[in-house]
């Protein structure tokens, strides 16, 4: 039997034809935050799920890959599929050893499972704090899967809101892998680079060598908003210039929950440019920091 989702009905779908951006990735870029949302009649959402998206999956990424000047995706599990990362291994399968994957997983989850998500392309899991998308729960859970996962040489992903920094800086500072943060840590970007927000972000960075970050979601962040997002670049610059073998960039298509605007993601590519002005920073960036990570894992 299959199931049938009706999307919310506030539901922003991603952008059908994007503009092509002006900035050209150079060869074997990567997109290294990006999800597959079903179909959900294949691969159902999760009961739990906390939205109900509409359907975006492997064709379409892969179509707007190659548009975009991209070679290869890291694409991470979305917390409307729950644990169950049946989607994203079927993109990974089917990517024809152009894509990654970031798994959820849950406590009691079998090394046999693991090992398959392995052979299929997964490298990481992620912890996801942001109380509308997920319950957090109490710091054991998460140190238990670190060590689980630490025993694959997997990394692990970490999405919080800026506030919850301090609260789990126990937690974050304590896990075994390498950590990366999505989206810069979301930071207030109408308060200064220097403000106590984001120098506590940087702190993390400064003081864990093992601590990686996106410079991604210019559309989730900017307050001063498209095309431009020029509120965002001082931040996402300023991590790139000063830690530049530890950052990655996504597109975060198919840009789950955005209510203010669905952005073009070739406006979103001519962003790279302006946090990463040199062509040695943008290979960093889009190649060899990802490949590490992902390829050469
Ligand atoms: C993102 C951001 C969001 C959603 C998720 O897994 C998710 O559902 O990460 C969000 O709503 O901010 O990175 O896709």
């Amino acid at each position: 039997m299959t199931a049938t989702f009706q999307p919310d009905a506030d539901w922003l779908s991603y952008d059908p034809s994007p503009s092509k951006p002006g900035y050209i990735p150079p060869p074997g870029a990567v997109d290294a935050h990006c999800h597959v949302f079903g179909p959900g009649d294949v691969f159902p959402y999760a009961p739990e799920r906390k939205y109900t998206p509409t359907d975006a999956g492997k064709e379409q990424l892969f179509a707007l890959r190659d548009f975009l000047g991209f070679d290869r995706n890291v694409i991470v599990q979305a917390t409307c599929h729950g644990a169950d990362n049946s989607a994203l291994v079927d993109a990974l399968l089917a990517s024809g050893d152009r894509a990654r994957g970031v798994a959820t997983v849950r406590p009691g989850v079998p090394r046999s499972q693991l090992a398959d998500l392995h052979a299929a392309g997964v490298r990481g899991i992620r912890f996801n704090f942001v109380k509308r998308l997920v319950d957090p729960k109490p710091d054991d859970y998460y140190l238990g899967l670190a060590d689980l996962v630490a025993e694959l040489g997997w990394h692990i992903v970490v999405y919080f809101e800026a506030a919850d920094l301090a609260e789990r800086w126990q937690l974050f500072t304590s896990l075994p892998t390498t950590v990366v943060v999505d989206h810069l840590g979301r930071p207030d970007v109408s308060q200064p680079l220097d403000g106590p927000g984001f120098a506590l972000f940087t702190r993390f960075l400064a003081e864990h060598e093992n601590v990686w970050s996106k410079v991604s979601g210019p559309e989730r962040l900017s307050v001063s908003g498209p095309p431009d997002y020029s509120d965002f670049i001082p931040f996402a610059r300023h991590v790139v210039e000063t830690f530049p073998d530890r950052v990655l960039w996504g597109t975060d298509w198919p840009h789950p929950n955005m209510k203010s605007h669905m952005p073009d993601d070739g406006a979103l590519v001519d962003v790279i440019p302006r946090v990463a002005p040199t062509a040695d920073l943008q290979r960093r960036l889009l190649i060899d920091n990802p490949l590490r990570l992902y390829w050469e894992a």
